[in-house]
């Protein structure tokens, strides 16, 4: 079971590397840890199981913050996160509560010219501090990724899942959140940036 012990912390190099690409089929370890990420996520925002553990919640994890160097992220948004009034469904529908996903060689395809930015700013599992300031990310992307099995998804998102993802393959390229934060202005705002 993955814990807060096995989440790197910023710092350790391999937050820093790029993530190799996976091959299929996965190894029998390789697709345990892929589901081992996603329970991670589930059991952090279940309140009992994330306090018997001691686990901070997270919607998004990414196989380096586990110390492997692998293209695997995992997501789980549930619905009740969203705003009420963002009722627009265009992905495949994985669970009819949340986006959840398993997303291994992920690729962002095309993004939008319009930016967002959540304007609580964004945390991290792999940083122990808060990190004031807007993270610019594209509005909208479309992105392919391969599933557990090998078959390869293409899905459009916009928003919060959209930032999500954006955050979790950042985390394959060795990028942090906070590089992407204005140096002077934290909370600078272009006008093609919009909050969220
Ligand atoms: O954003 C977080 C959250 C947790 C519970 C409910 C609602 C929101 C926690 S921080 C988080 O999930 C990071 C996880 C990380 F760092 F391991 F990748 C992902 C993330 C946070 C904020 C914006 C985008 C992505
Ligand atoms: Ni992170």
């Amino acid at each position: 079971m993955i814990t807060m012990d096995h989440i790197i912390k910023e710092g350790h190099p391999t937050l820093r590397e790029k993530a190799k690409k996976v091959e299929f089929p996965l190894t029998s370890d390789t697709k345990e840890m892929a589901e081992e990420m996603l329970t991670f996520l589930k059991n952090s925002q279940n309140p009992e199981i994330a306090e018997k553990y001691k686990l901070r919640a997270g919607v998004g994890l990414a196989a380096p913050q586990i110390n492997k160097n692998l293209q695997i992220i995992a997501v789980h948004i549930p619905y009740l996160f969203e705003d009420e009034d963002n009722e627009e469904i265009n992905h495949d529908i994985d669970t009819l509560d949340s986006f959840t996903h398993i997303m291994i060689n992920p690729r962002i395809l095309s993004e939008s010219v319009q930016q967002i930015a959540l304007s609580s700013g964004e945390g991290c599992l792999s940083v122990d501090r808060t990190v004031e300031g807007y993270v610019p990310r594209a509005k909208k992307i479309k992105l392919r990724f391969q599933d557990i099995e090998g078959q390869t998804h293409q899905l459009t998102l916009h928003d919060y899942e959209a930032i999500v993802v954006q955050h979790e393959i950042d985390h394959l390229n060795g990028i942090m959140f906070y590089d992407r934060i204005h140096t002077e202005d934290p909370f600078h705002q272009p006008k093609q940036l919009e909050l969220l």
